[in-house]
């Protein structure tokens, strides 16, 4: 009897770890005002949206939300913060209030962040190796940090204000940012680290100092529209030939 039903368990628990494997899970812990959203090595994708009772955190793309397929709301939440390891994880933050901000820490992967008409205290988004985009868009954020490390990578703001720090840092391999339509009311810091990258900005006031440093590379620096430096203006390694 033992012989032939321990094999049978063992199929039965290869199978579990089979399904485990395939499907991508997100476990949500709330401590009464921080939301922790723990991912796994699969292709995590999750979307914050705002509700009158709270906030609500779905799963797509075969993401399930604490083990469900449904929705969770979640009420009283003052910051989110994500870890979502390996995979190309996407997160997507519509609308929502979060006074003490968002902490974003996707790992490797071609991961993606967007971020679209929130409130936000202090936020960092933190990507590793991997393709990346960081999309944000009509949003207001206290301060705002991007960290996007190697691979060919993508931060693009539009429409925003961040009364506070601007800091985008892109790492090696060739990336890509571009600031339209954004006032920054303190340090404005961008470093996009080594290889050929770009940054463009268009109709944007930074109030206090500002820092562009292309790194090591042939880095071309675009203007375009209206543009207002408050205070110092340090631009390191970018070709003058490329301004304008
Ligand atoms: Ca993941
Ligand atoms: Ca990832
Ligand atoms: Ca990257
Ligand atoms: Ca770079």
């Amino acid at each position: 009897m033992r012989l032939t039903s321990f094999p049978r368990a063992l199929a039965v628990m290869a199978l579990a770890l089979a399904a485990r494997v395939a499907q991508a899970d997100v476990v949500t812990q709330f401590d009464g005002s921080r939301l922790l959203i723990v991912g796994d090595e699969q292709p995590d994708t999750v979307t914050l949206d705002p509700t009158p009772g709270g906030i609500l955190v779905t799963g797509s793309n075969g993401t399930l939300v604490d083990g469900g397929l449904a929705p969770v709301l979640v009420s009283g939440v003052q910051r989110v913060a994500f870890e979502l390891h390996g995979g190309p994880d996407r997160v997507t933050v519509n609308a929502v209030d979060l006074p003490d901000g968002i902490g974003m820490r996707l790992g490797d992967g071609d991961d993606e962040a967007v971020l679209n008409g929130a409130f936000l205290g202090k936020t960092k988004i933190r990507t590793g190796n991997g393709n990346d985009a960081i999309w944000v868009f009509d949003t207001r954020a206290a301060r705002l940090y991007a960290q996007t490390n190697r691979g060919w990578d993508s931060v693009v703001v539009h429409d925003s204000w961040v009364p506070g720090d601007l800091q985008v840092s892109t790492g090696s391999d060739q990336d890509y940012v571009e600031i339209v339509a954004t006032e920054v009311g303190n340090d404005a810091r961008m470093r996009l680290g080594n290889d050929d990258d770009d940054l463009f900005l268009a109709d944007i006031a930074f109030d206090d100092d500002t820092r562009l440093d292309g790194d090591h590379g042939d880095n071309g620096l675009f203007f375009a529209g209206y543009i207002w430096f408050g205070d110092e203006l340090d631009i390191h390694d970018f070709a003058n030939d490329w301004w304008w």
